[in-house]
């Protein structure tokens, strides 16, 4: 895109004054995310994001949900007497010609948003259990802060991690065999379906009524949080997938990348392995916050969150394999079944891990009702 459309973007929000020109940043899967700077000293630098319109069909739903989140949440810090606020809750800018919404339409029919900049943090492809930890608490009590939300939220991405739906799309994705791919993996699909009912438990106990639905983040993968340089959680990130659902999410999905002993599309599949010590450090982070809430199923739940978020995210990088990658983007083109398989193995990985995970949250419970 040129300049001149850029500038005309830009120029549509209500910035503190005279902006640079704009510059790539990050590397999401889904938005394309770019920085943009204040000329002047001592105003803020800010973040312009190209929304996928594609995946995140309802823009009125998806930002009112967020202004909803950021807000609620300032307003916890601030009654905490949170110091520099706008480094631990993101800030969304409305437009100049309406104070009330916060992206604006091009003459393309693309939407874009913006906010604030968060100086001197820094996103992480791996932790360490003392960070692990820290990240525990932090969800923890994002989930807390948001158990009072007096608005109720939509679903952005519907079914998004319904695990009957994901493979219900997979096994449409088999029927169609739209890339002529299905032949090459048919091993692959057998073993991941195999498992299909037993990963489905979450779905079942919401409807015989004993699993709630709560406010999640949804993408809790360890790049979607922002640290200060001595490692300290600064912010939880990428809120376009905030919304109802089960807590197993946030565990999951963070563990899934984080107690990953190497990243989410490794092709030595020896490299890849569940780091139970990680495991470990979040899960006592995350009880100290989270236990005042949460039910005694959700407690029991959380060997079975770990596995279902790589099994999960397996049958999803399969389905767009199938499909001949429409979805995530890639680099080259095997890329999905590389992700599936590092996910899949993973599963399998954490799965052998079931006793000591039990083990484990046994002893902090116990550990804190003394
Ligand atoms: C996508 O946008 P990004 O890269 O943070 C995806 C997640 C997947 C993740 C896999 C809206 O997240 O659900 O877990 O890729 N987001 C959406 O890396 O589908
Ligand atoms: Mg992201």
């Amino acid at each position: 895109m040129d300049t001149a459309k850029f500038k005309d973007i830009v120029g549509q929000f209500a910035l503190a004054g005279p902006t640079t020109d704009i510059v790539p940043l990050g590397a999401g899967l889904i938005n394309d995310t770019y920085r943009v700077n204040s000329l002047e000293k001592g105003k803020p630098d800010y973040v312009l994001q190209h929304i996928n319109n594609q995946i995140f069909t309802d823009v009125d739903m998806l930002m009112n949900n967020i202004v909803a989140v950021t807000t609620h949440i300032r307003h916890k810090l601030e009654a905490k007497g949170m110091a520099d606020i706008d480094r631990h809750v993101l800030t969304y800018i409305p437009l100049k010609s309406d104070a009330s919404k916060y992206y604006y339409r091009d003459g393309e029919g693309k939407y874009w948003r913006m906010m604030i900049y968060i100086h001197d943090s820094v996103t992480k492809k791996e932790v360490n259990p003392t960070t692990s930890h820290d990240v525990g608490i932090a969800f923890g009590d994002f989930q807390a802060m948001l158990a009072d939300l007096p608005v109720k939220l939509g679903e952005t991405i519907p079914d998004f991690h319904n695990m009957e739906f994901r493979l219900q799309q997979l096994r449409e994705a088999v029927a169609n065999d739209a890339a002529g791919r299905v032949k090459d993996v048919k091993d692959l699909i057998e073993a991941i379906m195999a498992d299909a009912d037993e990963m489905c438990r979450a779905e079942r106990l919401h409807r015989e009524g004993k699993l709630p639905k709560r406010i999640c983040h949804c993408d809790t993968k360890v790049d979607n949080l922002l640290f200060d340089k001595d490692d300290n959680v600064l912010c939880v990130i990428d809120l376009d997938t905030v919304m109802p659902n089960f807590v197993f999410s946030d565990i999951g999905d963070f563990l899934r990348s984080a107690a990953n002993t190497s990243c989410e599309d490794e092709p030595d599949l020896d490299k890849v392995n569940f780091n139970l010590a990680i495991f470990e450090a979040f899960i006592s982070g995350y009880l100290k916050t989270a236990s005042s809430f949460l039910l005694p199923i959700e407690i029991e739940g959380i060997p079975y969150a770990t596995e279902l978020f790589p099994y999960m995210q397996a049958v999803r990088f399969l389905t767009d394999y199938l499909n001949g990658d429409t979805y995530y983007k890639i680099q080259y083109p095997e890329h999905n079944l590389v992700r599936t398989r590092a996910q899949y193995k993973l599963y399998r990985s954490v799965k052998e891990h079931e006793l000591q995970m039990r083990a484990f949250i046994k002893g902090v419970m116990a550990g804190m009702s003394k």
